[in-house]
């Protein structure tokens, strides 16, 4: 068996105009699925970690033999990081809940957050993502590298933005900034919300 790509719980057009069709689609059934097959093959010989969950395996990286480490690290990040990201995305959900309290208190208003996440986002070198992750209890915006987890750091993943071309490149081109400033229409606030307050 191993790892399966899960399909998304809305359609592929469901948060056009921000991000288009045919940028989910082949996000999800290309990009996604081959960070799940590339799992499925490092791990063909190890059916005890295949019954494991991706992300206990990325947070535990140490525990993987070495010669499929960094295959489990980039495609095992792939999938865990992209399954998280479909989540937290929905059109039109405003800010709410504990989470909006809890990013006034961290960062003084939501408007200075988002700020500091947007110019992180714009500022990621190359390839990789932004984060909101919960570190010891403290709200903290962070940069990973390619498909690196807060997971394996031991922070816990709120909210994220992917940053790879492949995410924005079709409608956007170069322009990451505005694929960045239109990823504010497009996030699932309830979701979030709901890992905020299950990572507390
Ligand atoms: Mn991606």
């Amino acid at each position: 068996m191993g790892y399966e790509l899960k399909p998304l719980l809305y359609d592929y057009d469901a948060l056009e105009p921000y991000i288009d069709k045919k940028t989910m689609e082949v996000h999800h059934t290309k990009h996604h699925k081959a960070y799940v097959d590339k799992l499925n093959a490092a791990l063909d010989k190890y059916d005890k970690l295949k019954k494991k969950n991706v992300g206990d395996l990325i947070k535990d990286l140490n525990s993987v033999p070495e010669e499929i480490r960094i295959a489990v690290k980039n495609n095992g990040g792939g999938h865990v990081n992209h399954s998280f990201f479909w989540l937290i995305l929905k059109k039109d959900v405003k800010p709410i809940g504990e989470i909006l309290e809890a990013i006034e208190k961290r960062f003084g208003s939501f408007d200075k957050f988002k700020e500091e996440f947007v110019n992180a986002a714009i500022g990621v070198f190359g390839s990789g993502w932004v984060w909101l992750v919960l570190n010891n209890n403290e709200l903290e915006i962070m940069k990973t590298a390619n498909q690196d987890s807060p997971l394996s750091e031991g922070k816990t993943p709120i909210l994220c933005i992917d940053v790879w071309e492949h995410a924005y490149y079709l409608k956007y081109q170069n322009r990451r900034n505005e694929y960045v400033e239109a990823f504010f229409n497009i996030i699932n606030w309830d979701k979030v919300n709901e890992n905020f307050k299950n990572a507390i």
